[in-house]
């Protein structure tokens, strides 16, 4: 990635909450992380209320080499590095998503667990997603979706959604007309396998159902930062993060509260 490049792009995650970095997998590791997934996949019993996240297998890095290698994969590292993202850690674990063939889309959600901490109105990205989808992604079977900006900007989706995961969304009727909506302001990502989509916990977004024969599977790795004031940010700090304690006690919400603002 050149400097010019970099910054575009980081300066897309910041305005956007998401980018995308391509070809980071080379074709080997790539096919790999098939295997690998098709193998942990099959050893698997999805559970009945995971059906719209797909097959959701939680893997510790310290328990699979191969999960391990992609959590230190180096060119994952450098982009992060280059887009000014270096103090961002791993998880130690990632999560194997999966659309399977036919598929059911996946409800309207953000990720953001801490939403009673004044650092949820961080201009800055605290905690990312990386995403690597292990094929090419599109409308036809179940791309992701995002809605720009929500990552720091309340709309009315926001107001009418039921929490997302365990919170509510996972015991949805399909048929759901708001969670399963389409929103004027979406976006469509089309990934390619081996690219990398990485987005902010806190942004709105979903995917849609697969109409194909075909399993799309995503390995997605948790990313967090400490709490403090990047390096690269040279612009006014919200009030709020400038007299944060840290030693106050936020108990952890999924619920955008009041440091989401319209
Ligand atoms: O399936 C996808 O593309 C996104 C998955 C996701 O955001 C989630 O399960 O929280
Ligand atoms: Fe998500």
């Amino acid at each position: 990635m050149t400097p010019e490049v970099a910054l575009e792009t980081r300066n897309q995650m910041l305005r956007d909450g998401y980018c995308i970095v391509d070809d980071i997998l080379t074709a080997e590791f790539l096919q790999e992380l098939r295997d690998e997934t098709e193998r942990l996949i099959a050893e698997h019993e999805e559970p009945k209320e995971m059906v719209y996240q797909g097959q959701h297998v939680n893997v510790h890095g310290a328990h699979n080499p191969h999960i391990q290698k992609l959590l230190e994969w180096k060119p994952s590292r450098d982009a992060l590095e280059q887009l000014g993202f270096g103090d961002f850690a791993a998880s130690g674990g990632i999560i194997i998503l999966t659309k399977e063939a036919g598929g059911p889309p996946l409800y309207w959600h953000q990720d953001w667990m801490r939403w009673n901490d004044p650092l949820s109105c961080s201009p800055w990205p605290q905690t990312i997603f990386l995403n690597y989808y292990l094929s090419d992604t599109t409308r036809e079977n179940g791309c992701l979706k995002v809605i720009p900006g929500t990552h720091l900007k309340r709309i009315d989706l926001h107001n009418q959604l039921v929490p997302a995961h365990e919170q509510g969304a996972r015991f949805l009727p399909e048929d759901d007309p708001i969670m399963f909506s389409d929103h004027p302001d979406q976006v469509d990502i089309f990934a390619k396998a081996g690219s990398l989509v990485i987005a902010d916990a806190r942004l709105l977004h979903a995917a849609h159902n697969n109409t194909t024969d075909k399993r799309r599977t995503l390995i997605l790795a948790w990313h967090s930062r400490p709490n403090t004031v990047p390096d690269y940010w040279d612009d006014e700090i919200p009030e709020p993060i400038a007299n944060r304690d840290e030693n106050g006690n936020y108990p952890g919400s999924r619920i955008p509260g009041d440091f989401l603002k319209a």
